[in-house]
């Protein structure tokens, strides 16, 4: 049983230690004032919030394997005769313009083939099966048992023609959390320029072929090596699901074993602001627009980049219309540098807010749902699912997600919660009747998923320990004193071991969101504390807060190669805060 008051002090509801803190959040949190100052940018032009319709991307296609020209090449892909694809998915990277918000699109001028005010300069992804393009891209519903193959093309100009004006037209795709091999998992260095193509096997199969390390929310995002935070700003973010016999995405599953959670296997919108489904993924970008309604980045602050609106799935503060059941919400924090506490209000009475049930961490099934919750913190990269049951309202109410997080610079949080009208407005709810008949059959069990094991301590204490310590230099950050080189090898680890790692954030006012590819970890200590609430869990993204040190556990299995270890403020992370390390054969 979760001790809900163990993670309930310094009036936080839903507590993430350190930069989001057990005990005073507010007394670990980074200091007001940060050692450099962020300048100031011209705001936004205005816009009207909860006008513009949520957009929830479809699913991609199913094409066969059959439709690829050249054909998949085995020989490619680690173990790919043991996981032959049975989805397979093509993408073009395209730049063009997307409705971000009409004010916006109103100030557009004509850009990337399009005329006058059709929309915002912004690079995309599409489903080749359906020629839908989009960001965030169509969404990837995979299921353990069903290897997928994505062949993705960059059709971005190349950059002496492209229209944006960040980032660079060379792509590298990672599909944030899969327990990737190497070659498909969007290496930094793995990059495909305009013309090219470049392919991602995704076996579908559990690490260690654990059903309890099964993965849920993930989303997929370009990793271009130094252009990362802009490219991903630029629009090239995409969510991904994947589902099992347990997480079956059918609330109806008749298997005794499904959680039947609320989910309807239907993605996408009516255009209108009605989903299609009741299992949403929601993504949060900061944006800063011009006068032209385009994004606008300034590079020269490596602070980090905040935007002024905040978009949910690239639309600006949009509405959703919701009906009286449950919901399952995959909330994501796209970045690229902003942290958020998200609580749910009531429109008519902003004081109180409305409990509801987190059921994942870093989209990762919790062993029991961590119920009443008033709100969730989120740092770059970090994921939660929630329920929200709109059962408990009436038609016609309307409700809002706010943002409680103040930051006023890249570097991270001041440590401060915006109150009143300063909260920052993020999505509205309309709540409106079931169709006549309907009725929700979905649940919220009291069990999810268990943990995988950890060794008892004095075999921990037998394992090989490595620290990582996330550090500025010259004004630029680095991880153990070193600035990232594809060249150096930072560790080893054989393929089949297991470490015990640390994070330490050496910084007194700044935030950084650890994330190592390929394997999650689980938290041993989180400032010399074991986890409690919904850091017992499965993590891939440690959110550090000043002077935080976090020792977590790792087993590497399943395939070799090169991966990462990064910031994901990917302002930081582009200004070399990242390193590579290898899983060497066992
Ligand atoms: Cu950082």
């Amino acid at each position: 049983m979760i001790k809900r008051r163990n993670i309930l002090k310094g009036g936080m509801l839903l507590g993430v230690p350190a930069i989001f803190g057990a005990g005073s959040a507010s007394a670990q949190l980074c200091r007001p004032t940060g050692i450099r100052s962020p300048g100031s940018e011209p705001d936004s032009p205005p816009v009207s919030a909860y006008t513009e319709p949520l957009f929830i991307p479809p699913k991609l296609n199913n094409i066969g394997a059959a439709a690829l020209s050249p054909p998949i090449d085995p020989n490619r892909h680690q173990r790919y005769d043991e996981f032959e694809a049975v989805k397979v998915y093509e993408q073009h990277i395209t730049e063009g313009v997307w409705n971000y918000h009409s004010d916006l699109s109103a100030l557009t001028p004509a850009q990337a083939g399009k005329t006058a005010g059709s929309g915002s300069l912004a690079w995309m992804y599409s489903d080749a099966s359906t020629g839908n393009v989009s960001t965030p891209g169509p969404t990837l519903v995979a299921r353990y048992g069903e290897p997928v193959f994505v062949r993705r093309y960059n059709d971005l100009p190349t950059s002496d023609n492209v229209e944006m004006p960040i980032g660079y037209p060379a792509i590298s795709t990672h599909l944030h959390n899969a327990h990737t091999a190497s070659e498909s998992d969007g290496y930094p260095m793995d990059f495909a320029m305009p013309g090219e193509f470049w392919e991602h096997h995704y076996a579908m199969y559990y690490a260690r072929n654990d059903y309890r390390e099964a993965l849920a929310s993930l989303w997929y995002h370009d990793h271009m090596i130094d252009f990362t935070a802009t490219n991903v700003y630029a629009g090239l973010s995409g969510m991904a699901i994947f589902y099992d016999d347990i997480d079956s995405g059918d609330e109806t599953d008749p298997n005794p074993q499904a959680l039947k959670l609320p989910g309807n296997m239907q993605f996408g919108d009516d255009g209108n602001g009605n989903s299609l489904g009741f299992d949403i993924s929601l993504i949060l970008h900061d944006v800063r627009f011009n006068s032209e309604g385009n994004p606008t980045y300034n590079v020269f602050d490596t602070d980090g980049h905040l935007g002024d609106l905040i978009t949910v799935n690239r639309k600006v503060q949009p509405f959703l219309n919701v009906k009286r059941r449950k919901y399952r919400f995959r909330i994501y924090d796209g970045g690229p540098s902003r942290f958020y506490e998200l609580g749910l209000y009531r429109t008519s009475s902003r004081d109180t807010a409305i409990p509801f049930d987190v059921i994942t961490n870093d989209g990762n099934l919790l062993e029991e749902p961590f119920r009443g919750a008033t709100s969730i913190i989120l740092g770059p990269a970090n994921r939660h699912d929630v329920i929200i049951d709109f059962s408990q309202f009436v038609a016609g109410d309307t409700l809002e997600l706010l943002n409680l997080m103040e930051q006023d610079s890249g570097q991270g949080p001041t440590g401060r919660r915006l109150s009143g009208n300063d909260r920052m407005e993020v999505l509205q709810f309309r709540v409106v009747e079931m169709d006549s008949g309907e009725v929700d059959v979905s649940q919220v069990p009291n069990t999810l998923r268990p943990l995988p094991d950890i060794p008892p301590q004095d075999v921990l204490d037998t394992l090989v320990h490595r620290e990582w310590v996330f550090d500025h230099d010259m004004g630029l950050w680095t991880i153990n004193g070193q600035f990232m080189d594809p060249a150096i090898i930072s560790a080893s680890p054989r393929q089949g071991t297991a470490e015990v790692w640390t994070f330490r954030n050496a910084g007194s006012s700044w935030a950084h969101p650890c994330h190592v590819h390929f394997e999650e970890c689980q938290i041993l200590e989180w400032n010399g504390k074991a986890p409690t609430g919904v850091l017992k869990s499965r993590k891939d993204v440690m959110t550090l807060g000043p002077n935080d040190v976090v020792k977590v556990f790792y087993r590497f299995d399943d395939f070799v190669g090169r991966y990462v270890i990064h910031c994901h403020n990917n302002v930081h992370e582009d200004n070399a805060m990242m390193l590579r390390w290898d899983i060497t054969p066992g």
